[in-house]
């Protein structure tokens, strides 16, 4: 089994954070090249063109950090990181869900429409040219300010992002601060329910373990205040 990722990608640290929770050790494949495009060879490889990617023994290819999260989460059901009972179950993967399409995409709007390396790139997952879109990069930022008022609101009434237990949802909203951190973007002031969990978050070995080592550009990553 291996794990092909790219250690500053947001959806890689999703995986690689849910496996040091679970105990789990999966050897990994860096696929990115220092122009900060995925090896010709992985792109051969894997028709989707984008990591994280789970490679089984068999040869089978599991994309998507959700899709990689629910196999290990069936053959590793201790300690449960997505829910237990039916309700459990739906409010993980709804605020799951949120903090990926609301944080994680905002903040990716953001960054693939600015960076001078993915000039062409404005998607992933696509050999042919993709155009950046300049206007994407103010829509992000309200949908980041958004995002987090939802989330502060969440988080005044709840220990953890999707109640009363850590879980994917926790993994994802740790993901997106970091991303934030990344491109300059803290938690706002006006969000101290985010910054009261983000900062119990820290002392999590899952957290501080998975953290990219580097930015994008090669300079080390620093932590986020
Ligand atoms: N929906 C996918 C998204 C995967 C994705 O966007 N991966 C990005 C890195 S965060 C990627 O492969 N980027 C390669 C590129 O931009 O060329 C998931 O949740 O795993």
């Amino acid at each position: 089994m291996k794990l092909y990722e790219w250690d500053f990608a947001p959806n890689c640290r999703r995986v690689r954070m849910y496996l040091i929770e679970k105990g789990i050790d999966v050897p990994k494949v860096e696929c990115i090249t220092p122009a900060i495009v995925l090896k010709e060879q992985f792109a051969q490889q894997y028709s989707h063109y984008m990591v994280p990617m789970l490679e089984l023994d068999d040869g089978t290819q599991l994309g998507e950090a959700l899709g990689i999260w629910h196999y290990f989460e069936a053959l590793h059901p201790e300690p449960p990181l997505m829910g237990t009972t039916p309700v459990e179950k739906a409010m993980v993967s709804a605020w799951e869900r949120r903090a990926y399409d609301e944080g994680l995409i905002g903040h990716a709007e953001i960054f693939r429409n600015q960076h001078p390396n993915f000039v062409d790139r404005g998607l992933p997952g696509h050999r042919q040219a993709v155009p950046q879109i300049p206007a994407l990069i103010e829509r992000g930022k309200l949908r980041v300010e958004r995002f987090h008022q939802k989330f502060n609101q969440q988080l005044a009434n709840n220990e953890f992002v999707a109640g009363a237990r850590f879980s994917i949802a926790d993994i994802t909203m740790v993901t997106v601060c970091d991303f934030g951190h990344a491109l300059q973007m803290a938690i706002p002031a006006d969000a101290p329910h985010v910054q009261r969990w983000y900062d119990e978050m820290q002392k999590r070995p899952s957290v501080v373990n998975s953290r990219p080592t580097h930015m994008p550009d090669g300079s080390p990553m620093t932590a986020a205040a």
